[in-house]
């Protein structure tokens, strides 16, 4: 398959998914979002296929979420940056099945419930290969791989209420089962940026090791994975996956209601001014 922004390889019953945005720091648009999920649903059903690593292109992102110059007032889609919020259209099919990446024209709104839906419902582990900044919505995409691996110069962070976007789906109520209450609220309201190190000590990676050795160490995890028994394997995802599968309820509704608050003068300050490269103003819009 001929995908854009994304690599695909599989090699000795492993699928390495790796977004390739590297000059803007793997930042996703519509279109990588299609390409991922494609992606997700070709590993779930390829039986040769036992373990997924999601990861990042270079040496200095895994992810940094939403492409900021694809949104527009009303959300992400091809163009939107120039289109009126009502454009846009309403919600998009919800789901990973048929997502088609290569076979559909791309003239829809960014459909990340899709891809999220991809990486909890595929019945392998998936394994984040966090090589670098992991911020935003690309932070949400570690916190719900099942497990996650950092390279020591490895930073993490939400950033959503300083650039104006909220994933208050999984990206709240999922992060706080990991973090903890406390420590996820902090991580969304103050927006700061954690080190592997501090990552490590709160449980929101399974294990930190220096750069160079970072697709090694995945690969070793990746072997002691397609020794295991598949089927007892996704026994125990589909298990884990249950106490928080109410989630994907409020996903959908949070979805909805970020499409609204894209829609405001308040969410496109926090856009316009990282892309204008100034400080944001957020102080009118209290209430
Ligand atoms: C990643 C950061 C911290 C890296 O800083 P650094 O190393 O100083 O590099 P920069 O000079 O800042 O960046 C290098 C170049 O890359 C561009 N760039 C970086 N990130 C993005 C981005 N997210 N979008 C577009 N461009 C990006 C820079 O502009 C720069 O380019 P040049 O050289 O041309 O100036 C730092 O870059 C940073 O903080 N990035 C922004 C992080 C961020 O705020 N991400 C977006 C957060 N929002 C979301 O992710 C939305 C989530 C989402 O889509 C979603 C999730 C769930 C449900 C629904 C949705 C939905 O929206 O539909």
């Amino acid at each position: 398959m001929a995908y854009t922004d994304i690599l695909y390889e599989k090699k000795n019953g492993v699928a390495w998914i790796t977004i390739n945005r590297p000059e803007v720091r793997n930042a996703f648009r519509t279109i990588t979002v299609a390409e991922l999920t494609d992606a997700f649903v070709d590993a779930r059903w390829d039986p040769a296929i036992g373990v997924v690593v999601l990861t990042g292109a270079g040496d200095k992102a895994f992810c940094s979420g939403g492409d900021q110059k694809e949104r527009g007032q009303g959300g992400y889609a091809p163009g939107a940056a120039s289109q009126r919020p009502m454009d846009l259209g309403g919600e998009g099919r919800s789901g990973a099945e048929g997502a088609g990446a290569t076979s559909r024209p791309f003239n829809r709104p960014m459909d990340v419930e899709a891809l999220h839906s991809a990486i909890r419902h595929i019945p392998k582990p998936v394994i984040a290969m966090v090589n670098g900044f992991a911020v935003g919505g690309g932070h949400v995409l570690h916190v719900l791989c099942d497990l996650s691996i950092a390279s020591d110069n490895a930073i993490f962070g939400q950033t959503g209420p300083r650039v104006g976007s909220v994933d208050a789906g999984h990206g709240t109520g999922f992060l706080a089962r990991v973090v903890g209450e406390k420590k996820a609220r902090e991580i969304w309201y103050l927006c700061r940026q954690y080190s592997a190190a501090d990552a490590l000590v709160m449980g929101l990676v399974n294990k930190v090791v220096p750069l160079k050795d970072l697709r090694a160490e995945v690969e070793k995890w990746c072997a002691e994975l397609l020794d295991k028994s598949p089927t007892a394997l996704a026994l125990a995802k589909q298990s884990f996956n249950i106490d928080s599968e109410p989630r994907a309820g409020v996903a959908q509704f949070a979805h909805t209601a970020l499409g609204l608050y894209y829609q405001t003068d308040e969410a496109m300050e926090g856009r316009n001014a990282f892309v204008e490269k100034r400080p944001v103003d957020f102080k009118k819009f209290r209430k």
